[in-house]
């Protein structure tokens, strides 16, 4: 159990704790940010999972903003980082050791090198047998992050939580965040029959045979019965998990680039990452929470939170294995 009591001692865990494990509670206000005050290495040997930062945002379409998202998600994280989940009361890092990596340094004056520079971010952490958390970034991040993937675990299910299909087709491949699953699904990266799209409410003429969950849907039929869809097209199939922070309504995540109104509430959005558990999730990550677009910082602590769900699903997935 996490210690509650009172403030640890040596605090700054980001750079004193002594594992990966464990929760050490200190004051939100104070101290290195990083993500759910996990502590911030690259050595990962120990690791169940690494949080990283792609702090790219140069694909963007529209407001660009969100390279200052993992600063802010890691932040908003420290509200979060004193007690066990909610509601299933499970002290994710007791079973789950889980590194903050740091962000990925890139030359922002070498554009063309970026998606090679994150799909290898992506294959060193992978190589060591850790599973990624990546906070964004703008969503063409999780491009080059899901090549890793498949690389390592073969095609993959997509569940995408999402105002957008991002499947817009084009000719030629441009870096592009609202492109770059229609190339996903193209080359075989992901398997677009069994991957969900949840949340949409933009009109895209083709579907490119993924199977989409229209905003309207999820609040005509509520998140439960989304759970039952998405478990029923994606099955037994490994699967990584991609939360755009526009999915939910602008009312609650106005800190993103391309916002839409007629999304999720909190409550929807977590009542569904909560139903994923069973589903085999090897990879995930939370993109496009921008900063500057914020109000009181609510968009980044929905970020935060996303992103502890994904890592309590991983959580009851070690522990389902070691049972
Ligand atoms: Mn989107």
């Amino acid at each position: 159990m996490a210690d509650i009591s009172g403030i640890n001692s040596e605090g700054d865990n980001a750079f004193m704790a002594k594992s990966l494990l464990g929760t050490d509670v200190e004051p939100m206000y104070s101290g290195a940010n990083s993500f759910m005050r996990r502590k911030y290495t690259r050595d990962l040997r120990d690791a169940d999972v690494a949080i990283s930062g792609i702090p790219y945002d140069c694909a963007t379409t529209g407001r660009s903003g969100t390279r200052l998202g993992p600063q802010a998600v890691r932040k908003a994280s420290a509200n979060l980082a004193w007690a066990p989940h909610f509601p299933s009361g499970l002290d994710v890092f007791e079973t789950l050791a889980v590194a903050d990596y740091g962000d990925l340094v890139f030359d922002p004056g070498e554009p063309m090198t970026i998606p090679d520079a994150i799909e290898s971010h992506a294959k060193t952490i992978l190589d060591t047998n850790t599973a990624m958390v990546t906070l964004g970034g703008d969503h063409f991040v999780t491009y080059p992050i899901l090549k890793a993937h498949a690389e390592k675990h073969g095609q993959l299910a997509l569940i995408q939580i999402d105002a957008h299909s991002d499947t817009w087709e084009e000719d030629q491949q441009r870096i592009d965040h609202g492109t770059m699953f229609y190339h996903a699904a193209k080359q075989g990266i992901i398997d677009p029959a069994s991957s969900a799209q949840v949340g949409i409410r933009t009109h895209n003429d083709k579907t490119h045979g993924f199977n989409i969950i229209h905003a309207p849907w999820v609040h005509e039929k509520g998140p439960e019965a989304v759970v039952t869809e998405i478990k029923r097209i994606v099955g037994d199939r490994k699967a990584y998990l991609t939360f755009d922070i526009d999915s939910l309504d602008p009312a609650f995540a106005p800190g993103t680039g391309t916002p839409v109104t007629g999304g999720l509430t909190p409550h929807q959005a977590l009542t569904i990452l909560r139903g994923l558990e069973g589903i085999n999730i090897v990879g995930a990550d939370v993109v496009e929470v921008s900063p500057a677009y914020d109000v009181s910082d609510i968009t980044a602590l929905a970020g935060a939170t996303m992103a502890f769900e994904m890592l309590y699903l991983m959580a009851l997935q070690k522990k389902k294995k070691e049972a």
